[in-house]
């Protein structure tokens, strides 16, 4: 877990924001509003399981976190697989729990997982906490990061590469 934060709410709309940035041309901050008007909304019906509350039934509202991340424009070249094979996404809940996606999970040419950056579970709007992360293809829910604050988009070192820090 890292430093819990909370979360920023856009002064005019009163709706959470968080911020992508990492390996990207433009490091963005964007309010649940925005989601929802910007990008086509997709539904989701998913069940999760808790290891502590048991399954879980949830409809999600929102964007393919592919093409919310798509507006930062990555530092790969978006023509070359293997180049974005090597990207990973780290995304950050206000309470410190964060998790980690490859970016070949989401890409429509590999994993093609519709994973959503929801702005709505069930009746509830997510302006009020943040954003989701709701990744349908998992079977439990520790990856279903909510109250969103930061996704980092980047690559890790080459393996063989000696670290110099
Ligand atoms: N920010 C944040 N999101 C989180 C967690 C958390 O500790 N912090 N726990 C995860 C776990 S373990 C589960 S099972 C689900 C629970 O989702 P629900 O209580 O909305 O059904 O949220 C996930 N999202
Ligand atoms: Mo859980």
């Amino acid at each position: 877990m890292s430093r819990p934060s909370a979360p920023v709410h856009d002064p005019h709309t009163g709706s959470a924001t968080f911020t992508l940035r990492g390996e990207v041309t433009n490091s963005v901050t964007l309010s649940v509003d925005d989601l929802r008007r910007d990008w086509t909304e997709h539904r989701t019906d998913v069940v999760f399981d808790c290891a502590t509350a048991g399954p879980q039934h949830h409809t999600f509202h929102g964007p393919l976190l592919r093409e919310v991340v798509g507006r930062t424009r990555p530092a790969f070249d978006p023509a070359r697989r293997k180049e974005r094979s090597r990207f990973l996404l780290a995304v950050q809940g206000g309470d410190g729990h964060h998790t980690v996606l490859s970016w070949a999970e989401i890409d429509a040419d590999f994993g093609d997982a519709p994973v959503l950056l929801a702005t709505r579970m069930d009746d509830q709007e997510l302006d009020a906490t943040g954003p989701q992360l709701v990744v349908p293809s998992d079977r439990c829910g520790a990856r279903y990061v909510g109250a969103v604050t930061d996704i980092w988009i980047g690559t890790c070192r080459a393996p063989g590469t000696a670290s110099t820090e």
